[in-house]
């Protein structure tokens, strides 16, 4: 068989979940709310509490970054490495998510809308290989944070740049952040510059001091204890 030339096809699971992705956008005229998830009747997950502010985090350096000096980029276990200038980024496809943010020092806050691009369309046009399983997320202050490509390869995970219709701010991660509404918020990495496709799993910063490889709030998945 000479296959020579021709992409990967976009694997039956993931190409499955951005044909429904896509239908629900249309429905719910591209805007999702986390609400319409069925599985969580309660809506704080253990251990946290509501904050209405919303915290600020970092490792202590907030990167200066002009949309013109910015890029993102995308390589590792993919078929077509990508790079986008702001522009290009801007020009994809976008959609914007109503979604709770939950972190691992128990605050939570509700109802945050997010827009930006879509993960399911990124992963559409990279291309994951075969054995392509994880993902390392590297941020312009040096962060780093590891995701298995399941959790990115879901309809409310965003490459956000605006928060409630105005541009993030630096603090919080602008001018482009990811939003990964299901994972405690370490795993949202803010500044985000580059996206490797790994075919093993691999900690982050804060995953190498002891925080959990996956991180589901609602599985308590704060630490790796052994
Ligand atoms: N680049 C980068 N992303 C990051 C962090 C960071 O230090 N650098 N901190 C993480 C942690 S621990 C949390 S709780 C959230 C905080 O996001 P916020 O400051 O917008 O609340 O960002 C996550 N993403
Ligand atoms: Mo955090």
């Amino acid at each position: 068989m000479d296959d020579s030339g021709k992409d990967p096809p976009l694997t039956g699971a993931l190409k499955e979940k951005l044909i429904a992705a896509k239908q629900r956008w249309a429905r719910e005229g591209r805007l999702l709310t986390g609400q319409t998830d069925p599985q969580h009747k309660r809506r704080l997950p253990p251990g946290q509490r509501e904050v209405k502010d919303w915290p600020v985090l970092d490792l202590g350096t907030v990167p200066n970054l002009s949309t013109k000096d910015w890029s993102f980029t995308v390589a590792g276990a993919v078929a077509r490495p990508l790079r986008w200038s702001w522009d290009e980024f801007m020009a994809q496809p976008q959609v914007t998510v109503k979604i709770d943010m939950h972190c691992v020092t128990a605050w939570s806050r509700f109802d945050n809308a997010f827009t930006g691009v879509p993960a399911l369309h990124l992963l559409d046009l990279v291309r994951p290989g075969p054995r392509a399983s994880h993902v390392m997320l590297r941020s312009y202050d040096g962060y780093t944070t590891n995701l298995p490509i399941a959790d990115l390869a879901d309809d409310d995970v965003l490459l956000a740049h605006s928060w409630e219709g105005k541009p993030i701010g630096r603090d919080h991660g602008g001018p482009m952040r990811l939003i990964v509404p299901k994972l405690y918020l370490w795993k949202s990495a803010k500044w985000l510059r580059h996206v490797t496709f790994l075919e093993a799993d691999s900690p982050g910063y804060w995953e190498q001091r002891g925080y959990h490889m996956r991180g589901d709030p609602w599985k308590e998945e704060r630490y790796d204890r052994d």
